[in-house]
């Protein structure tokens, strides 16, 4: 699979990229991950990258020419699934649009700043908005640093063990059972028996029925799926 990230402040994902379990992928070549900086791509020899809004308003806006010019580029390179605008008015990320999208050949993320960027680049270009939650940040670069790690665990062979992916919350609309490791008596607090039983079919039910216990306590709302 390959990644492009689209910034005009690429060094905040720098850091995420060299860090994490992105950065292992990276490395086994599971996923190509390429940051591009906007800013080389701006106009005149200020490198121009935004501009006042046409109508009047506070914040400046990510002009239409310097991003069509880049995500040009990389279409002429490589054959892309999805244009993705990092956005807060985009479609709230959940796990299943994490499994659609490991699915994926090639993504482009475009990180908007400001107060987000020309509205023609979003009806000529992208092919899907999205945002990471109901708050706003300062840039698109942490969400799509969200949403990348959200897709490349699931890659195969990116998580040491494969299953572990497919049994972590929401993959079945639950959230994960209470985790226990050494020691079995830790100050007085004592590790479920069952879990020391070594009888397997008893302990897959014990942790179904704290699955579904904590989900009716926490997040009622994902069992009426
Ligand atoms: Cl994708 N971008 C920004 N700027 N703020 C957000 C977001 C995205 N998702 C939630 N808040």
């Amino acid at each position: 699979m390959r990644i492009d990230i689209i910034s005009c402040q690429p060094g905040l994902v720098e850091g995420f990229l060299s860090q994490s379990i992105v950065k292992n992928a990276v490395q086994s070549q599971l996923v190509d991950i390429r940051l591009h900086d906007l800013r080389p791509y701006g106009l005149g020899n200020y490198k121009q990258i935004d501009d006042y809004q046409y109508g009047g308003g506070a914040g400046m806006v990510l002009m239409a020419e310097p991003l069509a010019r880049l995500i040009r580029d990389l279409q002429a390179e490589f054959t892309y699934d999805e244009v993705i605008y990092m956005t807060p008015d985009g479609d709230t990320f959940n796990q299943k649009t994490a499994n659609r999208l490991s699915l994926k050949k090639g993504i482009i993320f475009i990180c908007g700043h400001y107060k987000g960027i020309d509205q023609r680049i979003r009806d000529m270009f992208v092919t899907r908005e999205i945002s990471i939650g109901d708050y706003v940040l300062s840039g698109g670069e942490i969400a799509a640093a969200v949403v990348t790690d959200a897709i490349v665990r699931l890659i195969p062979g990116v998580i040491n063990d494969e299953t572990s992916a497919l049994t972590d919350s929401f993959q079945d609309n639950l959230l994960a059972p209470p985790v226990y490791t050494r020691p079995a008596d830790f100050e007085g607090h004592l590790v479920p028996d069952v879990l020391l039983s070594g009888n397997e079919k008893l302990i897959q039910e014990w942790r179904m029925e704290k699955s579904i216990e904590r989900t009716t306590l926490r997040r009622p709302d994902l069992l009426d799926k």
